[in-house]
């Protein structure tokens, strides 16, 4: 049984066509000028979401896709044809993570958004683009550029309004297939649901999206029974149904299961225990039921609970009024905390900069290379606006973090030609993104 959401790949996107040296050869005129064509541009690689698809299943399949090179440039100042672009449908939902340094370089939340994982290199110039007055006749054409190459992991995480939480067995997919069209599994054995079910749930003139979990045991956090890829469902779901077995038909104390998976969200690095949260008391028919129930309240008696008998459909109707009602007022959640330290997000395609860095030693560091001295030319020193755009402009091209890995610290002195400044660490303010 494998759980499928999350798969690895190897992008490498299409070289850039060479541009090639040529001349034109007529026959009354032997030394014609130059001629040779450019490289055609090579292929990028794009994720694109669509609606149409709900898994990775396919990718899954694929470890390795390789995009087509651009033609080198012909004689008589041809292009060399450019390859198109290669698409990637992934569901609403997938994220891509830049393995080399754990990166998100995409969310793909909404249909239709795409980005450039691989950037294609684009065609060298053919011979004809460098004739001057003073060579004519030029004997260079430029190479195509490298196209781009990856190793991903591709992620979908489900988008739902509301999760279904609780232990296995509670009753969580007996609820969603009363309230929705879905047909999750159901049975008696914990376990059951073992990939993440979506139903659309009618009320009065509004639906919201529930999903189906798989249930959680004592140590999901810690990764206990798959908990790790149970748990990062839930990151993605505006509010939490919580399940419990009122009637403890398993045996177990639903106080001491509300307890432990609470403990376990919070144990859980995405703040879910942050999570709006309503509570069903399932399987009220059970003898037992009752009296939990009256424990339970009088134990969290500011709690709101629902009292429901999912197997015939009874205590349903109250909940779903309920969770309409709150939807309107909880915002979608993020993706991705911004306070996570090691997840920082890249939508655009970038291309990193050259520069370099040097550690003259005694807390002085100094940066060389071609952007950054033209951006230095282009400041204007006296003029704070233009200080600032000339500091997001090396935030931006991550010269604070090279700055860092070489060992730079606060109060440490950079220099860039001959200005000099101070190293001001303020990582956790950075909003540039
Ligand atoms: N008596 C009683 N049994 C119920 C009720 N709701 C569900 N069950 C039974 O409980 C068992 C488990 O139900 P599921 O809906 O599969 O439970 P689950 O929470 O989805 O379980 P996992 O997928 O394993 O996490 C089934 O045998 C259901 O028929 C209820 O209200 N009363
Ligand atoms: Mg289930």
């Amino acid at each position: 049984m494998q759980f499928i959401d999350k798969t690895s790949l190897k992008l490498k996107a299409g070289n850039g066509g060479n541009g090639i040296v040529a001349f034109k050869r007529e026959k009354y005129n032997p030394l014609g000028g130059p001629s040779g064509g450019d490289g055609g541009n090579g292929s990028s690689i794009i994720f694109i979401a669509d609606t149409n698809k709900s898994t990775l299943l396919e990718l899954r399949y694929t470890k390795q896709i390789r995009a087509k090179d651009g033609e080198n440039g012909k004689t008589n100042s041809m292009y060399g044809q450019s390859q198109a672009d290669i698409y990637i449908k992934v569901p609403v939902g997938t994220i891509i993570k830049d393995n080399s340094n754990g990166e998100v370089i995409a969310d793909l939340d909404e249909d239709g958004k795409e980005a450039v994982i691989c950037k294609g290199g684009k065609g060298g110039r053919g011979n004809h683009h460098f004739a001057s007055g003073r060579n004519p006749a030029p004997e260079y054409a430029k190479l195509g550029e490298a196209g781009e190459e990856k190793e991903v992991t591709v992620e979908l995480k489900l988008l739902a309004d509301v999760g279904l939480v609780g232990f296995p067995s509670v009753g969580k997919s007996t609820l969603l297939s009363m309230v929705s069209k879905a047909k999750p599994e159901i049975a008696d054995y914990p376990f059951t649901t073992l990939t993440p079910q979506l139903g659309i749930v009618k009320v009065a003139d509004s639906s919201f999206v529930m999903a189906d979990l798989p249930g959680l045991i004592e140590g999901a956090s810690q990764g206990k029974g798959l908990g790790h890829e149970f748990l990062k469902h839930i990151e993605r779901c505006r509010i939490i149904l919580h399940v419990l077995d009122m009637g403890s038909s398993e045996g177990r104390d639903p106080l001491l299961d509300y307890e432990i998976i609470n403990k376990e969200l919070k144990e859980y690095p995405g703040n879910l225990d942050k999570r709006l949260q309503l509570v069903v008391a399932n399987k009220m028919d059970l003898d037992e039921a009752a009296e939990n129930l009256k424990r339970f309240k009088e134990k969290y008696p500011d709690i709101e609970v629902f009292e429901t008998t999912t197997i015939i459909n009874e205590g349903l109707e109250p909940v779903l009024y309920r969770l309409k009602d709150l939807l309107k007022e909880v915002p979608p959640f993020p993706l991705y905390d911004s306070n996570k330290q090691n997840e920082k997000k890249v939508y655009r395609y970038e291309k990193p900069e050259e520069f370099q860095i040097f550690n003259e030693g005694n807390g002085i560091f100094r940066v060389e290379g071609e952007r950054i001295e033209r951006l230095f030319a282009q400041t204007d020193f006296h003029d704070d606006d233009s200080l600032l755009r000339f500091s997001r402009s090396l935030s931006k091209m991550k010269v604070d973090e090279a700055l860092r890995a070489k060992g730079c610290k606060n109060g440490d002195r950079v220099y860039i030609k001959d200005y000099g400044f101070d190293f001001v660490d303020d990582d956790e303010e950075d909003d540039y993104y």
